[in-house]
């Protein structure tokens, strides 16, 4: 074992051009040999390709060569990746690392254990290992990995016997507890990762100062015809932030007053006024007459688009996208996550109401698609909706679609909405008798509203057509914006509330729709009288 130990600490040694601690991983390749991935290619002419465009590290992954193939195959690779100065890691055979002298090995949970992988090739040697969850990634990571390879990230036909899919959730919760302990471990992800996602899925999974060092793909490379295109083109998006981030830069990273908050409302609404932006939703079936309404009485242009398909043509018109899965469908999630990428890509907002998001499992579940199928610029929904979307999921059980989940108190709700809008660096609006509003630092509560918006079906799911009209117009500060829509909102119900024409809730609808008309008119004029009922406080 002595014996082992030291020949193969010194054939690392000898081929090795960097230290292991500065390895790149942004880029990494794992190859495939299976005709449905590498077709008629030559392996060693698709990886030599991949170097060229930018591959940073190389695992060699073959599950049902033998032996002498295997060796044969990798001992050509490695003669390739170290014209690049890249390392060659070999899938869970050490006798085919040892056998070649290359830089490592990468294995998975069900594989040879890390503290005898480590024994045996020594401290030289590049160990990465497979990881789904916490529990896993702090064994590794304590037992002296050198990489995590986290995953699946999303299901994929190229490996599909995969033990869970985690999602960007899975992957950032575990990102975290990397950040929380200080392990010095360097992360990958793996699993459905490709050109259309990999911005995103490296900037959401991100937090607390802890980001991936690279991400893992097998299939955007090895099945692309052009190799060489593919890996460049990876290379430079693993490193860039997505469209979307752009105008994310100013949330949540200070303090804000009220009294700031309140100052800037006549100017959103004029701006929603004056730019008159596209409020595209995709609403349930029982408001979509209602919304239009009310986004043509805030200044918005309304269009009612269920169609995924339609959406990168919309998206461009520089409006804002409302995803309100009242009444979802598996056709409706798909045509939502269309959309979502559409206006992600744009860098245009988006405005998730997850309507029923605590009532089924069929809902849970599409929460968590869309939350981890693109980025949501405001999330709006009732107390239990909200509390549903914590990661982990709480465990509230919601009966309706307009339940609340009990009796916590304000600062327990802001500390629990901070905390969701910090995670994903996005506004959170958590309505009720107090609606609530934070980017992920200051709460807001808002106290305005009437009983009547409770008393009638869609008032929850128009705010966030109001929202997005906001959130479209003022687009680089949408906490502002969302606080002015909220604020907007409630105050235009009092005021409907009070005419001596309503009588109840049914006449209640249209004296909203001309109030949310008026008072815009008003505040276009220079008449903020309204503003004066304005009960907006910071929740401590
Ligand atoms: N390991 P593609 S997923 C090799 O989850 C592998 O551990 C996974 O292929 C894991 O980039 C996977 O084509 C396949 O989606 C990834």
């Amino acid at each position: 074992m002595i014996y082992i130990k030291y020949t193969c600490s010194y054939f690392f040694f000898l081929f090795r051009k960097m230290p292991k601690h500065e390895v790149d991983y942004s880029l990494y390749l794992v190859t495939d040999s299976t005709p449905a991935i590498l077709g008629d290619a030559d392996i060693c002419e698709v990886v030599e390709a991949a170097l060229k465009g930018g591959v940073t590290c190389v695992q060699y992954r073959d599950k049902t060569s033998d032996t002498g193939v295997l060796v044969s195959t990798a001992r050509k690779l490695h003669e390739v990746t170290r014209r690049y100065n890249v390392p060659l890691l070999v899938n869970d055979r050490l006798d085919v690392a040892l056998a070649v002298g290359c830089e490592g090995v990468h294995i998975g949970q069900d594989d040879l254990d890390l503290p005898t992988a480590r024994k045996i090739l020594g401290e030289d040697a590049i160990i990465g290992v497979t990881v789904s969850n916490i529990t896993e990634a702090e064994a590794a990571a304590k037992g002296g990995a050198d990489y995590l390879g986290i995953g699946t990230v999303f299901a994929t036909p190229t490996k599909e016997n995969t033990k869970s899919i985690i999602g960007v959730e899975g992957l950032q919760q575990i990102l975290l507890k990397i950040a929380a302990e200080n392990w010095p471990v360097k992360t990958v992800c793996i699993g459905g990762i490709n050109a259309s996602n990999v911005s995103r899925v490296v900037w959401q999974s991100s937090a607390k100062g802890k980001s991936l060092d690279g991400v893992a793909v097998v299939s955007a490379i090895m099945a692309s015809g052009d190799p060489e295109a593919a890996s460049r083109d990876l290379a430079q998006l693993v490193k860039s932030p997505p469209a979307f981030a752009r105008s994310v830069a100013r949330l949540g990273q200070q303090m804000r007053s009220a009294q700031e908050l309140l100052s800037l409302v006549p100017y959103v609404l004029r701006a929603v006024d004056s730019r008159n932006p596209l409020s595209h939703n995709m609403t349930n079936l029982v408001v979509q007459n209602f919304a239009a309404n009310v986004a043509l009485s805030v200044g918005a242009s309304p269009i009612m688009a269920n169609y995924g398909e339609e959406a990168a043509d919309l998206a461009r018109l520089g409006g804002a996208l409302v995803i309100n899965m009242g009444t979802v469908t598996p056709e409706g999630l798909t045509n939502y996550l269309k959309a979502l990428k559409a206006y992600n890509d744009a860098g245009q907002p988006v405005v998730y109401d997850p309507v029923g998001a605590g009532a089924t499992a069929v809902r849970r579940s599409a929460v968590k698609t869309i939350l981890g199928g693109g980025y949501v610029d405001v999330l709006k929904g009732n107390q239990s909706e909200i509390l549903s979307c914590v990661p982990g999921g709480s465990n509230v059980q919601q009966r309706g679609v307009d339940s609340e989940s009990g009796s916590r108190n304000l600062q327990e709700l802001g500390t629990a909405i901070k905390e969701l809008a910090r995670l994903r660096r996005h506004v959170v609006v958590m309505t009720g008798k107090t609606d609530l509003v934070t980017a992920g630092e200051t709460v807001f509560a808002i106290e305005n509203g009437h009983e009547y918006l409770g008393a009638v079906t869609g008032t929850g799911c128009c705010l966030g057509t109001t929202i997005s009209a906001a959130v479209a117009a003022h687009p680089n500060d949408k906490l502002a914006a969302t606080v002015a829509a909220v604020l907007y909102y409630g105050v235009a119900a009092e005021l409907a509330a009070e005419r001596p024409d309503v009588k109840g809730p049914g006449t209640f609808v249209p004296a909203f729709i001309d109030e949310l008309y008026n008072v815009r008119k008003a505040t276009v004029r220079g008449d903020l009288e309204w503003l004066k009922r304005a009960k907006v406080t910071v929740v401590s």
